[in-house]
């Protein structure tokens, strides 16, 4: 048997997170069409004929800023190219920018074999327009590989999937037969929450908030949550709960939803907007909500 470690790391949005679910078939980590949606090091194990491959989701590598939690998630993204086996650089096939070449520079210092993904690649209707992008990239640095796919639309996973396998140490399993998920469920209905934020919320809002699970029962086929969104200013509080209370029941009922069909049980799940100042750039707050090295 075979089992190994890859990180997945890049750039904000170029689907890093969705590669990850893609390849363990279950969505282990939120999605959103903003950058910085992943927060945390997700862990998602695939477990195949040959073993197994956990795979680490980053943070997007992002320029620096001052605040602590954007320092939090960058670290996160930095630590997680420490002891694998394999790291991808995901990039958006036929958009390589400056946040793009940075990563590339990071990864200077990295000695597990790196493959690259172009992903989105379902946005070419002609596949031909792909190879001068390959051929643009392949010289960039040493690649294990280079892998055109679409992580959406489940173009090339596979192909992918084996070729990582294939280059994992002999090893016994690493997580037990059928764990995907290293998280707990009351991170994944704090996550799930966020994701429907995200989605949801425009511009600078999504930064600015976290959520937390408050309280998590289980009685029988019932599941009773509540978790608290965040933020840190009323403004904000006003525009997340929304008029009448519009924003907020319609985050509680698709988060719901989701969780219902993810556990097949009935879930109860209310939903609370409180208030933290500055709670982005301090430490014990950050400690508080789960963001800790
Ligand atoms: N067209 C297309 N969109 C994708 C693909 N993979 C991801 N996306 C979209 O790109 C956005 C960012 O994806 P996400 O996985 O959150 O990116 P991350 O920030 O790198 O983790 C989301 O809107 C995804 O639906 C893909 O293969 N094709
Ligand atoms: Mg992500």
């Amino acid at each position: 048997m075979r089992s190994g470690i890859v990180a997945i790391v890049g750039r904000p949005n170029v689907g890093k997170s969705s590669l990850l679910n893609a390849l363990v078939g279950q969505k282990v980590s939120i999605t959103a069409p903003k950058p910085q949606t992943t927060r945390h090091r997700i862990q998602g194990v695939l477990h195949g004929e040959g073993g197994q491959i956990v795979f680490v989701d980053t943070p997007g590598m992002h320029r620096a800023s001052p605040k602590a939690l954007n320092k939090f998630m960058n670290d996160a993204a930095s630590n997680s190219l420490h002891d694998v086996d394999v790291a991808l650089f995901v990039v958006e096939a036929g958009r390589w920018t400056d946040e793009d070449q940075a990563v590339l520079e990071r990864l200077k210092t990295v000695t597990a074999p790196v493959g690259l993904v172009l992903n989105k690649v379902d946005k070419f209707s002609d596949k031909h327009a792909l190879l001068p992008i390959m051929e643009k990239l392949a010289p960039l640095r040493e690649w294990a590989f280079v892998m055109p796919l679409s992580a959406l639309k489940g173009a090339n996973v596979n192909v992918l999937a084996k070729q990582l396998m294939d280059r994992m140490p002999e090893g016994p399993p690493l997580y037990p037969e059928g764990q995907v998920v290293s998280h707990d469920l009351g991170f994944t209905i704090s996550e799930l929450v966020r994701e429907k934020l995200m989605r949801s919320l425009a511009q600078e809002l999504p930064y600015a908030l976290t959520v937390e699970t408050e309280a998590l029962e289980k009685e029988g086929n019932l599941l009773k949550a509540s978790a608290v969104i965040w933020v840190e200013r009323e403004g904000q509080k006003k525009i997340v709960i929304g008029e009448d209370g519009s924003m907020l029941k319609r985050i509680g009922t698709t988060t719901r939803r989701e969780l219902e069909s993810m556990t097949g049980g009935k879930v109860f799940l209310k939903l609370w907007v409180r208030v933290k100042e500055g709670w982005t750039d301090d430490p014990k707050a950050l400690t508080r909500f789960g963001y800790e090295g």
